[in-house]
């Protein structure tokens, strides 16, 4: 077992079982033009945890440990987009709207992809989910059976949306789950603050935090 120093207390982890899920590293969400621009957001505090993120990927990879991406998206055909989803608030572009990065979380269109920093390899898992969390409508669960994993590191965008979404639907399905503080980042300081602490509440009611620099602490 590898034991990392975590909050609220130590995560230790069998290196056999574990995988990381990077969630929603895309285009979209971290770039000027893309759909979190649309909705008002400063992407640049997304785009300031791309090197930290890196690190965690490599960390992974180096270690033989699988890496999974995730993408936020829907069909050109918007099938698989609830109305209630593309028509709420009021954006400056909605959701299949055509944008400066194509159009906006659509399947292939330039916006929807990885930034390059962080490129799935080959071997990494890609999974397009139309939610917000990982789980909903995707083979994750299929995907992480067959890989033996019961052991999650989490990292990505945003902390309270896509993120703390997919750590709480693993926490119900009985994995044991670490976000890295610093590989996770919200267009909202106080949210990022507040999706920690719930999570690491009640002695770890959704799972474990920890900086970056302790997963490589104690992987060295
Ligand atoms: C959002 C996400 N915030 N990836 N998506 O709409 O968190």
């Amino acid at each position: 077992m590898i034991a990392i120093d975590a909050e609220p207390f130590a995560y230790t982890f069998p290196p056999d079982k574990v995988a990381l899920i990077v969630i929603d590293m895309q285009r979209d969400f971290v770039e000027p033009g893309g759909f979190g621009h649309t909705l008002g957001n400063d992407v640049t505090r997304l785009q300031a945890i791309v090197p930290t993120v890196a690190r965690l990927i490599a960390l992974f990879r180096a270690s033989g440990w699988p890496v999974i991406h995730t993408r936020e998206g829907h069909k050109p055909d918007l099938s698989d987009c609830p109305p209630a989803k593309r028509l709420r608030g009021a954006p400056s572009l909605r959701i299949g709207d055509a944008g400066p990065m194509g159009r906006i979380l659509i399947h292939g269109e330039p916006g929807h992809g990885i930034v390059s920093e962080l490129a799935p390899i080959d071997g990494e898992i890609v999974l397009d989910k139309p939610g917000k969390g990982a789980f909903y409508a995707t083979s994750l669960g299929d995907d992480l059976a067959r890989l033996g994993a019961t052991h999650l590191v989490l990292a990505g965008v945003t902390t309270e949306v896509c993120v703390q979404t997919t750590m709480r639907e693993a926490n119900d399905r009985g994995f044991e789950c670490l976000l890295v503080e610093d590989a996770t980042e919200s267009y909202f300081p106080a949210f990022k603050e507040a999706a920690l602490a719930m999570i690491r509440a009640q002695g770890g009611i959704v799972g474990w935090t920890a900086p970056l620099s302790a997963l490589e602490l104690a992987v060295a």
